[in-house]
């Protein structure tokens, strides 16, 4: 007892102890809030720098990839604001990808031999291009586990295509667009037989390939097209990243490669690992093709297809003189085109140089035929000598350079000794170096792989974070770290943990390119990009039966799904179509049903649906899953599966309360008062000039909306109260009131977005 009163008192003491040196819920001043949390003067600056306040948007958004979560992670810079997960390669429940029958679709055609992968490894994103400069238009990114590419648009930024690759087992070198996004580059990494076939490793050198895809984007459609497409079959080189030529290397495309020795491991054999043969050698081959004389090639008939597709077998690659090597420095990484066009930097991995290529020596070396040998598949090789320009000391373990907006300036992340490098590749020198919390990745400037970079801010994309956040068990975050890029020297500004995946590139354009749509057109399928077949208007709300096949073509609206009540036989096949009959800005209504493994994500206009077969009888209440108005819990109904052979009662359905006249006449009394709100707010709209602010158009447009059905409404309940049917009249007329608020709702909300833009007075 005496031990309890000591603890309690010294707990107390504790307690006020902090209450009067814990000046921070007192702290007013800058000056205060500084001492008390330990800021420095440095610490204020970069926060003043990145800090964005209520209702500010960001300079710049970032498609980073996620890794092994195989999505897309959208942020905001400066302020390092997470925005938005798109679905790509794998499930994403919140926005119904992978649930719905038109996601369902999409994610079906990234199917490996027949087989559904729920898993992606996403890795590098790319933006659209127009003449080497980000339009704005798409996004692309690759998986490298299960070779295949995504197509994601960014007016409505969602995954609308996934292909696979028919020959490759894996690949590492895409996303890459050519400057004009004729192309998409997509590499392969580790070796396999192109006929997906069983080949024993004893063949490796004969039967096993890398290869370099180009993939056709065709702009009228949005939608990579796989028939117009075209491989290079390439050595068994572990080919690693790839970049597409711009402005004099137009037309060219650049590849390495970490392991022409071709070791083939197995360490159970008794063998030295992959690690040991794949580094041996002092060089590896960057790979040089001609993916515009081999369009030419595949337009005039003379190339064949392969597993469906055009294939340009090393031989003909070699007499075409579409594929030349160079060496490169051990076991490189990254391969980067200068925004000039003149220049390819390769990063020598176990080696401290980024090596900086000349376009004009290849070209001279092409033309007059200076080859120094042959490699085993004889493709010509240009000597390292006679290609490259210069080889800069930029530290140990360098990978990804990125570009500034000054002539020749560049940053290198360099892994080994964790810190971003900044260097001039025309002059060679070294500038400013910047350690990194730790082990640095890629990097990116803003707009940094275009023939224009922005420079401002980089980003590191770190590989570990070790302590640099709270500790939240042995899986760390990574770290995305933004740095200031816009003086002489580099400053760090922020430090970002990214809690998905291991986010291997990222990409940055202007927010001010890109114009994303809020509302799709009513019914809209939004995977396929046109109307949908099951889409369904207000009052035509219908199910259809043929043999056991449901299809229930339904409407969403604040704040009830119609229908209300789905009837159907056990082992039914049941599909549910959904069209949200929203025009409001951000009005997404959910569908989430009982023990079927259904969520959708229906934003205002679209059409979504869930197929499922009712293998069981019973009762499966479904309910909205977005909070989307103040009676949203009632935004419910319920499946029943009736079980086989099922006859109904003939009783009635009854009701938990009974209303009389005198509930009618009170409830159209609040009827009539809360019109005279709706009439006050629509008088304050009318007479500013609210045209000029397309939010309240917006919203004037869904409250006339609403206001329309409270007329329907008020009807029914003014026939049946002729009718003295006062229980419906009264539903009815609580129902036309609902529509009120909704109206009141939206209006006064328009009635602040004037008041607070300085609406001016015009009438
Ligand atoms: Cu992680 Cu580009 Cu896949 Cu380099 S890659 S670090
Ligand atoms: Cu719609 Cu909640």
């Amino acid at each position: 007892m005496k031990l309890f009163n000591k603890l309690a008192v010294a707990l107390l003491l504790v307690a006020v102890g902090v209450m009067v040196a814990g000046g921070p819920a007192q702290a007013q001043s800058l000056q205060e809030v500084m001492k008390a949390r330990g800021l420095t003067e440095k610490d204020i600056l970069a926060a003043a720098k990145t800090y964005t306040p209520t209702g500010g948007r960001d300079e710049y958004l970032c498609f980073s990839s996620g890794g092994q979560s195989g999505q897309v992670i959208v942020y905001g810079i400066p302020s390092m604001r997470i925005l938005k997960y798109i679905g790509v390669f794998t499930p994403e429940p919140w926005q119904g990808y992978g649930f719905d029958d038109e996601s369902k679709a999409v994610l079906a055609g990234g199917k490996i031999h027949g087989k559904q992968l729920t898993f992606g490894d996403s890795h590098h994103p790319a933006i659209s291009e127009t003449d080497g400069n980000y339009d704005g238009q798409y996004l692309f990114i690759n998986d490298k586990s299960n070779p295949r590419l995504a197509v994601i648009d960014l007016h409505d930024f969602e995954t609308k295509q996934i292909v696979a690759n028919v020959f490759f087992s894996s690949d590492h070198g895409g996303c890459f667009v050519t400057p004009n996004t004729e192309y998409i580059m997509e590499a392969s990494q580790y070796a396999a037989p192109f006929s997906k076939e069983f080949v024993p490793l004893e063949e490796f050198n004969e039967k096993y390939r890398g290869g370099l895809t180009y993939w056709k984007f065709d702009r009228e459609t949005g939608r990579i097209d796989p028939d117009q497409t075209f491989t290079f079959e390439l050595p068994p080189y572990s080919q690693d990243l790839s970049d597409a030529g711009k402005g004099p290397s137009y037309g060219w495309g650049f590849t390495n490669s970490f392991c022409s020795e071709r070791y083939i491991g197995g360490i159970e054999r008794g063998r030295p690992p992959f690690e040991a043969g794949c580094s041996s050698k002092d060089t590896d081959f960057l790979q040089v093709t001609n993916w515009k004389k081999a369009a030419e090639l595949v337009a005039a008939g003379k190339v064949s297809k392969v597993n469906g597709q055009y294939l340009i077998p090393m031989e003909q690659a070699i007499a075409e003189d579409l594929l030349f090597l160079i060496p490169e420095p051990k076991s490189p990484h990254g391969c980067d085109v200068t925004p000039d066009g003149k220049s390819i930097i390769v990063s020598g991995k176990l080696d401290s140089h980024a090596w900086v290529y000349s376009f004009d020596k290849i070209m001279k070396a092409i033309e007059d035929r200076n080859f120094e040998t042959t490699d085993t598949y004889d493709i010509p090789i240009i000597a390292l000598q006679t290609a490259l320009d210069k080889s800069v000391n930029v530290g140990l373990g360098p990978l990804h350079t990125q570009f500034d907006s000054e002539d020749g300036v560049c940053y290198t992340s360099i892994y080994v000794d964790s810190q971003i490098t900044k260097w001039n590749y025309r002059t060679g020198k070294v500038l400013d170096t910047l350690p990194i919390h730790y082990n640095v990745g890629h990097l990116m400037t803003m707009e940094g792989d275009t023939k224009t970079p922005d420079g401002k801010y980089l980003v590191a994309l770190n590989k570990l974070s070790i302590d640099r956040f709270n500790p939240v068990g042995p899986l760390h975050p990574q770290n995305h770290q933004l740095i200031d890029i816009a003086h002489p020297t580099m400053t760090l500004l922020y430090d970002m943990p990214l809690p998905l995946g291991e986010p291997h590139y990222a990409v940055a354009i202007k927010a001010d390119k890109l114009q994303p749509t809020v509302r799709y057109k009513t019914g809209w399928n939004s995977r396929t990009d046109e109307k949908s077949a099951f889409r369904a208007r207000a009052g035509r709300e219908h199910v259809e039966r043929n043999g056991n096949k449901v299809d229930v073509y339904g409407t969403l609206i604040r704040s009830h799904i119609t229908p209300e009540i789905i009837e159907v036989q056990e082992g039914d096949i049941v599909s549910i179509h959904l069209t949200n009959l929203e025009r409001a800005e951000d009005e997404v209504h959910g569908f989430a049903m009982y023990g079927q493994n259904i969520q959708l994500s229906i934003e205002p206009g679209k059409t979504a649906s869930a197929t499922f077969t009712a293998d069981r009888a019973g009762v499966y209440p479904y309910y909205c899953t977005e909070f989307c108005s103040a009676l949203h819990l009632e935004m419910q109904g319920y499946l029943l599966v009736q079980p086989k052979g099922y006859v109904a009662t003939g009783a009635e359905m009854q009701e938990g309360v009974t209303y009389t006249e005198d509930d009618y006449n009170t409830q159209v009394a609040t009827n009539v008062a809360t019109q005279e709100v709706i009439d006050q707010v629509v008088g304050f709209i009318t007479s500013h000039n609210y045209a000029d602010f397309p939010t309240v158009v917006g919203l004037v447009e869904d409250a006339t909306d609403q206001l329309g059905f409270a007329a329907e409404a008020k009807k029914k309940a003014e026939d049946a109260a002729a009718k003295q049917d006062w229980q419906n009249a009264m539903l009815w007329a609580n129902q036309w009131w609902q529509y009120q608020v909704k109206t009141a709702d939206l209006g006064l909300r328009a009635k602040t977005h004037l008041e607070e833009n300085g609406a001016k007075k015009v009438k």
